[in-house]
């Protein structure tokens, strides 16, 4: 019997990321190669005509995957039925604009998207907010749709997660392949903590390894604090001053990594990766937050891998993170939003 295609909605196709998640999409990249998908490109006036565009290009790349592809400029339209919801499209920070004004002005896009989602999307759809500030983008939908439960709910880390294993695999002269259990904490933003303290490399202690290459354990250490952790947190800022652009292909490639594990599963043997769910109070991160954890997922639902030792550095690291989340909700409340 054909398969059932699974909707997916792209909320600012028209953008940079969009055109490069559209295709590896219709390619099944995302979903499989057994999994045939519709796509729902949501778009403002402004952007309709390039996704107008993407919409004629998707039709002359002949995908057998994809059924159907339709650009609309309304969120009950673009969320009915939806079973992926891919939230891209964001309000960037203009010049002049403090945190309060960025985190209005996306507030009036994710709220609404949150409850048309409540209201139109399938039961089992799954959200994954990438627009940023992506994780209180994702908290602000989240409470616009109180109904729908919270495991429902995510933001992206995986770019993080994806930028830390490369800094790895570059330092250490080994492939990403061999590298397991690295965890992007907290925020996506500089704040954030990439922690290798559990990593592992073909078996062996990420910290060990880099110790043995550069030149012993307080090399190790002060690379990790100087040049790994903030390079990996201002990876963005380095993309924008070398490319004169934002991330795009990585960021479209993380969005696609981020939800063919949520979906399909991910080996046990590949270890944990990074996701920013709905906080349950793990780690002490406060309920509610949407916050990067270590996650691994049997294609039922990411599940936060609880139980990692945190010594007093990594704990305070966690906690500035979070204290920055913290700051981000608590303004979104002083707005009358949450
Ligand atoms: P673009 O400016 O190229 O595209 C954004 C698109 O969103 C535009 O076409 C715009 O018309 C559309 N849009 C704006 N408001 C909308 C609304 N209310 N409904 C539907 N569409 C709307 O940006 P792009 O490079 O694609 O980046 C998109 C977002 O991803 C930005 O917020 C960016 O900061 C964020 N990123 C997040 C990353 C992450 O790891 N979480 C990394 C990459 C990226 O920086």
């Amino acid at each position: 019997m054909a398969q059932t295609p699974t909707t997916v909605t792209i909320t600012g196709a028209g953008g940079q990321i969009g055109y490069a998640l559209l295709f590896r999409i219709a390619a099944g990249d995302m979903l499989g190669p057994d999994r045939p998908v519709r796509l729902r490109l949501l778009e403002i006036p402004q952007g309709v005509r390039a996704a107008e565009g993407a919409a004629l290009e998707l039709q002359d790349a002949a995908f057998p995957l994809l059924r159907d592809v339709e650009v609309t400029e309304s969120a009950d339209v673009a969320f009915h039925g939806c079973n992926i919801a891919l939230l891209v499209g964001a309000r960037p920070r203009g010049p002049g604009m403090e945190r309060s004004d960025l985190l209005a002005a996306n507030a009036v896009i994710f709220g609404p998207q949150g409850a048309a989602i409540a209201g139109h999307a399938a039961a089992d759809v799954r959200v994954v907010a990438v627009g940023n500030p992506a994780n209180t983008n994702a908290l602000i939908a989240r409470a616009a749709a109180p109904d729908v439960p919270s495991h429902r709910f995510s933001a992206l880390t995986r770019l993080d997660h994806n930028r830390a294993l490369g800094q790895l695999s570059a330092a250490l002269d080994r492939s990403v392949d061999g590298i397991r259990n690295v965890t992007i904490w907290g925020n996506h933003s500089a704040t954030q903590f990439p922690d290798v303290a559990h990593a592992t490399v073909d078996g062996a202690p990420v910290f060990d390894a880099l110790a043995a290459r550069l030149g012993g354990p307080d090399a190790a250490a002060r690379w990790l604090d100087e040049t790994f952790i903030p390079r990996v947190a201002k990876r963005g800022a380095e993309i924008i001053a070398v490319r004169g652009s934002s991330s795009v292909a990585s960021a479209a490639n993380a969005t696609i990594d981020h939800v063919r594990d949520w979906v399909r599963g991910r080996p046990a043997d590949r270890g944990w990766t990074s996701a920013a769910l709905v906080s349950r109070g793990e780690y002490g991160v406060p309920e509610g937050l949407v916050s990067s954890f270590p996650v691994t997922s049997d294609g039922t639902g990411y599940r936060i891998v609880e139980g990692l030792d945190l010594d007093a550095r990594a704990a305070r690291l966690v906690e500035a993170s979070v204290a920055e989340l913290i700051a981000e909700r608590d303004a979104v409340r002083e707005l009358g939003i949450l």
